[in-house]
């Protein structure tokens, strides 16, 4: 039998491919962002930023695995409810039985399935669908749009416009999360069938149906297969590497490497053909009960005779049924982790004064770096070759963050850590969201200053003058 090393040339989907329609809370400020040229200069002097011959791969799998799942694409939103027969016995009895308790979770970077999990209007999906979600003024959480169906005679149907949820708990390694639905004042919860857990997950050749919102499809479609394996992800699935990483194949035994030492979890691996979209969806035994969160599909490459795009994988009963053992009372305040997507990293000089100041975060050496890590008062003597984050001094003063969210981190303190994150949700160069630390807690709010960079975010002069000194500060 020929074996084929697959490595690279697959493509691994965890996302929903991106539906965005959710319009921009920041509307009002356009008047304001259209006077603002320099912000938009900043930008697109950061964007300017190239990487030298000397850019290495990165050895950190996080930036990897971000890289891996970073969403890159927007489109509309075209809801469409399926109206295909569902198909074997299993199936039928669980689009009956199911669909209803399970829902689309939108945001502005794409829409995943979800499912109901109490009569709290609690909602289990993947922390990749919520990861880049919105985060509120008021109460600093991510939050999410979530459209529910009914059954009428035998089919799904959409209903409404969407609630508003806001996520309790989200877990990147388990890639889980819970959102809860937001309560209308004093209004009871709608009532939204739940589904149940299973008491122990199936075993291999066991009947089991996915039921979600595939984005190459409609809403509420219905799939079944079969339970083919089990195993953990992403150690023993290296050969699923991403098509756009662009890797050289030296590169590639890196990547493979990296990634089994990225943190793991177990995983189902089934026969239902699932799809982009279908992110967060529930995998359900032959009664309908849950034994799965879907996450990932590799992809076809026919050119290489491979066709592993037959098989989906789900994250196993026990990582859920662990992720739900303490739920918190109140929404998660999110502190967006400065930790750019990056196959690639490489140290600069953007001042040209001899010293090296900057690492770059780039997806591939050609485009404009995803992330970028500035030694604002240039004391962390960064060497070339030096390009390691893992390796890099504690003392980076600012962050830039350009995919796929636009955000700006400061140390505006030279304490040693970024004590304001500041989310710029249209890229227009105007801060819209500010996080700041204040006694050690995050305290979010609208920005005291709107200019998403800006050396006037810094508290003392020495810094002050330093920022204005790098390229993309227009002052
Ligand atoms: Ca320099
Ligand atoms: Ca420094
Ligand atoms: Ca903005």
């Amino acid at each position: 039998m020929k074996t084929t090393y697959v490595a690279a040339t697959l493509a691994l989907i965890v996302h929903g491919i991106a539906l965005s329609a959710i319009p921009a809370p920041t509307d009002e400020k356009k008047s304001a962002a259209e006077n603002a040229v320099p912000a938009q200069d900043s930008l697109a002097a950061l964007r300017r930023l190239r990487a030298t011959n000397a850019a290495q791969l990165t050895d950190q799998p996080s930036l990897l695995l971000r890289a891996l799942t970073c969403p890159r694409t927007v489109e509309p939103w075209k809801p469409q409810v399926a109206d295909e027969r569902p198909r074997g016995e299993a199936a039928v009895r669980a689009y009956a039985s199911a669909a209803p308790a399970i829902v689309v979770v939108r945001t502005r970077y794409g829409h995943g399935t979800g499912f109901m999990v109490d009569k709290e209007g609690s909602i289990v999906t993947n922390d990749h669908v919520i990861e880049w979600a919105d985060i509120s003024v008021d109460r600093h959480a991510r939050t999410a749009f979530i459209h529910v169906g009914t059954l009428r005679d035998g089919w799904m149907e959409l209903q409404g416009e969407g609630m508003l949820a806001e996520v309790y708990k989200s877990d990147p390694t388990r890639d889980l999360a819970l959102l809860r639905l937001v309560r209308q004042g004093s209004e009871p919860p709608p009532t939204i069938p739940y589904l149940e857990l299973a008491s122990k997950t199936a075993g291999p050749g066991e009947d089991c149906v996915g039921i979600g919102h595939p984005a190459a499809g409609q809403l509420w479609t219905v799939r079944s297969g079969e339970i083919a394996n089990q195993g953990m992800w992403p150690a023993e699935i290296t050969d699923v590497v991403i098509e756009r990483l662009a890797a050289s194949d030296a590169d590639r035994d890196q990547i493979d490497q990296l990634l089994s030492q990225a943190p793991q979890r177990r995983v189902l691996i089934s026969t239902c053909p699932l799809n982009p979209g279908d992110s967060g969806g529930p995998l359900l035994n032959a009664n309908s009960q849950v034994i799965g969160v879907s996450f990932a599909v590799p992809q076809n490459d026919p050119e290489q005779g491979i066709h592993l795009d037959k098989f989906s994988y789900h994250i196993h009963l026990d990582e859920l049924k662990a992720f739900l053992q303490d739920v918190p009372q109140k929404p998660e305040i999110y502190a967006p982790p400065f930790a750019p997507p990056a196959v690639f990293v490489d140290v600069i000089d953007a001042t040209e004064d001899g010293v090296p100041d900057s690492v770059l975060y780039l997806l591939s050496q050609d485009e404009p770096p995803a992330g970028i890590a500035v030694d604002v008062d240039q004391d962390s003597r960064l060497e070339e070759g030096d390009d390691s984050p893992r390796r890099l001094p504690d003392d980076i003063e600012f962050g830039y963050q350009n995919q796929p969210i636009v955000r700006a981190f400061y140390d505006t303190d030279n304490g040693g850590r970024f004590n304001l994150v500041l989310t710029d949700m249209d890229a227009d160069g105007q801060a819209d969201v500010e996080l700041r630390l204040r006694d050690r807690a995050w305290v979010s709010g609208p920005p005291a200053t709107e200019a998403l960079v800006s050396s006037a975010h810094f508290e003392s002069e020495e810094l002050r003058k330093a920022f204005a000194e790098f390229p993309f500060v227009d002052e």
